[in-house]
């Protein structure tokens, strides 16, 4: 009897061992369909940006200047640890096309342009960072 009721237990921690191995791996599948699609951004904002000097070499924005198709959608994508913004206008004189806000590092912004024409953009925190989307 004691022997029985030992092999019983040892099957159910074998059983419980397996189950939890079994649900271990269907959370990881599931997290790996969960993950977001990777969007590539068009335009980035480099580290160190938030200090003067990339205006030099025009590279606040990388690319700074970047042609679209009508109907093209950009992507902006924050890759200092400072927060940036992408507005239309220049700056001191932004229009009211677009606006991301502050974007946290990271953070990536989209915009579709359906208008043709020559967009200017800046950085609503660093007067410096300029870039503009030429739409045809
Ligand atoms: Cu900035």
């Amino acid at each position: 009897m004691r022997k029985k009721i030992i092999s019983i237990g040892i099957i159910t921690a074998v059983i419980l061992i397996v189950v939890a191995f079994a649900s271990q791996s269907n959370d990881s599948e599931v997290k790996q369909e969960e993950m977001p699609i990777l969007v590539e951004a068009d335009v980035i904002m480099p580290t160190k940006v938030s200090r003067p000097g990339c205006e030099e070499t025009d590279s606040c924005y990388i690319p700074s200047k970047i042609n679209a198709k009508k109907g093209q959608t950009v992507t902006w994508k924050n890759e200092d640890v400072a927060f940036h913004s992408v507005t239309s206008g220049i700056y001191g004189e932004p229009t009211t096309l677009f606006d991301s806000g502050h974007l946290d590092p990271e953070q990536k912004f989209s915009y579709t342009f359906d208008e043709e024409g020559s967009f200017d953009y800046f950085c609503t925190l660093h007067p410096w960072m300029a870039g503009k989307v030429t739409v045809q």
